[in-house]
């Protein structure tokens, strides 16, 4: 007999879509979109579709494995769950009585986004007293850049676009990473709205866009500061809300903006004069303008900065006040839950260690590094794949006495180099609690089908290991279910409003409840001043000002974007979806000839880390001068590694983040 039961995309995309699942003798055969989904209203995208065959994929991990083979050949044998668990407690128990419980380090990401999936291991490696990890991989400088600016101001809601009569999509690849917002531009654009994009190549996205303008990679922030200009000079600033609402924009418009005129910005970010101009004329005039603003621009060197000057436009004319008018950077739906009662950062030893994840390379080859890491446990996320400087990563995994635990559903690349690895289940064989940040909607989903194999949670696995080690503390008594309830329970200690009874009801029968939004969160500034800062006396320098992204010695930005088909590096177990080609390098026509390439050609692309080989597409959606890749591609379906074997584990300018699109290149034929 069929069941449909109700789940959510576990996934690390903001849209964070309500499932229905169709379950038949304990195995999923379909999967829907929840029409009554408040911001997915009943679609997926084509990634999810066939959820069901990742589920019931015949490369899912169904034993722990331990390694036979040599560090990375990928030959494992079937153990028991108390063999593994028990080989490493003695291995993690002989390491800390060795070298202290520093030397091991935890690795994990947003491979689940479920608030207990996601942080399950916090707990279990602050009570080891092990190395913690700062999770920094995705874009911690874009949510700085917007604190600086805003303070913990929650961003408008995505349904608001609805009400604009101008949508910018500003970095953001929509139609492969938020794809739902389509929707409300639809509606917008129905009662009128222009629809702009902004982006360093002419992505699908692009298409569906009135207007498009094309910056070199990492040169935004000189774009906002030439639109401020032309709003500052042409008279198109609200400046009854300036006055009220707003500190420091008059010290931008004389110390800064004056070196910004279009014609200046035109030289650094490549856009004509004229295209600038009318782009923020249109921006002045529009009633209510709106920018979805994705995580491009924080990529870089100056990724915070660049978010910070972005983020002072829409003060300038007033947006927030507007029905309509605002700024998506990444929705707050994260404090919707008090994430403490699964993180329990009470536990981390005072003056631990911390180490950048994006400098992993580092941290597994640092002769001084005191302790050195001796253990590595990684669970939902795959640095083999998708870590910067992946020639140094890979060296990290290739040590010998480095004892490697990885905690996944397939053999992905960083699995190949574990020396145990553990089952885990998927979303729809676990429960947990989602939030968004895309929107601010919540829901809880509960386990619809029987774990696969002899899989194992996060939390489940997390807890083995816990009591294996000998740890005490309750939280470790804990199911799932009671975790869940706890985090439902704390919404009303978490969340700026309570939600009400039935909202709770609705929580715990795992259907989707909105947030309630205080009225007037839009123009509720949290900020020390009350007031939006545009100069902020804690920032240094206190007035934004744009500064060029690093940009590497070599001739060709290389824009690694992301691909509609996989998500980072989840769904590559999905053979068919390579089928298409992958490791394809998109150049202009112009720069194709020049170098008497063709469409097809093989083709290696150099920098002083390392190199990649790639399949030449030639296409005007490129800009002179850049080049452009989709997709964090297994290695395995690469010739000798994919794009992280050139990207860096240099830093953005605030919070340690992932500087994946600050890097360039040289290419060859062959
Ligand atoms: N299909 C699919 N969906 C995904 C992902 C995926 O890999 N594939 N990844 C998921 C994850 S982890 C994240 S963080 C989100 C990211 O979602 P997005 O924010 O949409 O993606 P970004 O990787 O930040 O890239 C967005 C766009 O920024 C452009 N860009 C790069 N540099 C610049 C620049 O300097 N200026 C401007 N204006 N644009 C620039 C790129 O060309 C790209 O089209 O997507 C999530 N969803
Ligand atoms: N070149 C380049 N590199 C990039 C990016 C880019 O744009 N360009 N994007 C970067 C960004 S924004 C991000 S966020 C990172 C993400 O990089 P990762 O953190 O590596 O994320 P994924 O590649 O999605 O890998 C998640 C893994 O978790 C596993 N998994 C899923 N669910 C569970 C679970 O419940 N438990 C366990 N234990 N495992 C699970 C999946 O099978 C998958 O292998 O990649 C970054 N890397
Ligand atoms: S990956 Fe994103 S768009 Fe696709 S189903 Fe999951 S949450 Fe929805
Ligand atoms: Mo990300």
């Amino acid at each position: 007999m069929n069941e449909i039961k109700p789940s959510v995309c576990p996934y690390d995309c903001p849209d964070c879509c309500g499932l229905l699942v169709t379950v038949q003798d304990g195995r999923a055969v379909h999967i829907a979109g929840d029409p009554n989904h408040p911001f997915t209203r009943g679609t997926l995208c084509p990634k999810m579709a066939h959820y069901e065959r990742t589920v019931h994929s015949k490369g899912r991990i169904m034993t722990p494995l331990k390694r036979i083979g040599k560090k990375g050949e990928g030959r494992f044998k079937p153990i028991s769950w108390d063999a593994a668990i028990a080989e490493i407690a003695e291995h993690w128990q002989s390491i800390i009585d060795d070298f202290g419980a520093e030397a091991i380090l935890p690795y994990s990401y947003a491979g689940t986004m479920g608030t207990i999936g996601y942080s399950a291991g916090h707990a279990l490696f602050y009570a080891l007293g092990a190395t913690s990890l700062d999770r920094t991989i995705c874009a911690p400088a874009k949510s700085r850049g917007y604190r600086d600016v805003m303070g913990a101001t929650l961003p408008t809601a995505p349904q608001e676009a609805q009400e604009s009569d101008m949508i910018i999509l500003w970095s953001i690849s929509m139609l492969a990473t938020d794809i739902h917002f389509r929707h409300d531009i639809e509606i917008a654009r129905q009662r009128g709205a222009r629809i702009y994009c902004i982006d360093t190549y002419r992505t699908k996205t692009a298409d569906c866009a009135d207007a498009f303008l094309c910056p070199r990679p990492g040169t935004d922030g000189a774009l906002a500061l030439a639109v401020l200009h032309v709003l500052a000079k042409e008279g198109f600033c609200d400046r009854a809300f300036l006055r009220r609402h707003v500190q420091g924009a008059e010290a931008l418009e004389r110390k800064i903006l004056p070196r910004y005129t279009p014609e200046a910005a035109a030289d650094i970010t490549g856009i004509p004069a004229e295209d600038i101009r009318s782009f923020a004329r249109a921006y002045g005039r529009a009633r209510a303008p709106f920018i979805r603003l994705g995580s491009g621009q924080s990529r870089y060197t100056n990724g915070s900065m660049t978010t910070r000057l972005i983020t002072c436009l829409p003060a300038f004319v007033g947006a927030y006040a507007k029905k309509g008018g605002g700024l998506l950077t990444s929705a707050s739906g994260s404090h919707a839950f008090d994430k403490s009662i699964i993180r329990r950062p009470d536990l981390e030893r005072p003056g631990v260690r911390h180490i950048n994840m994006c400098e992993l390379g580092h941290a597994l080859n640092d002769a001084s590094l005191t302790p050195p890491i001796k253990a590595l446990y990684v669970y939902s996320s795959n640095p083999a794949c998708t870590a910067p400087d992946q020639n140094r990563v890979m060296k990290g995994l290739e040590r010998e006495d480095l004892f490697t635990v990885v905690h996944e559903r397939f053999l992905t690349d960083t699995a190949r180099y574990a020396d145990i690895i553990l089952p885990a289940t998927t979303s729809l064989e676990s429960e947990d609690i989602y939030y968004s940040y895309g929107h601010y909607a919540i829901q809880r989903a509960r386990a619809v089908i029987p774990p696969v194999g002899e899989s194992k949670s996060n939390w489940q696995t997390a807890r083995l290991l816990a009591k294996a080690m000998h740890l005490a503390d309750p939280i470790f008594d804990k199911s799932e279910e009671e975790l869940v309830e706890e985090l439902i329970a704390s919404t009303k200690r978490a969340w700026p409003l309570p939600l009400g009874e039935d909202a709770l009801q609705q929580l715990r029968d795992c259907r989707p409840v909105n947030l309630p939004l205080p009225k007037d969160y839009k123009m509720d500034f949290q900020t020390p001043s009350q007031r939006i800062e545009i100069e902020n006396p804690a920032c240094q320098p206190s007035l934004p000002d744009y500064f060029p992204p690093h940009g590497d010695a070599e001739p060709f930005p290389l824009i690694n974007a992301p691909d509609m088909r996989i998500l980072d590096s989840s769904f590559n177990e999905r053979e068919e979806l390579t089928r298409d080609g992958v490791m394809t390098l998109l150049i202009h026509p112009d720069d194709a000839a020049e170098r008497s390439l063709q469409d097809g050609d093989p083709v290696r692309a150099r920098n002083k880390r390392g190199q990649a080989h790639f399949t030449i597409k030639t296409s005007d959606r490129v800009k002179r001068g850049t080049l452009v890749t989709e997709g964090v591609w297994w290695q395995c379906y690469t010739k000798d590694g994919n794009t992280n074997r050139l990207t860096s584990m240099r830093l953005t300018d605030k919070e340690g983040g992932s500087t994946f699109y600050d890097v360039s290149v040289t290419i060859e034929k062959g």
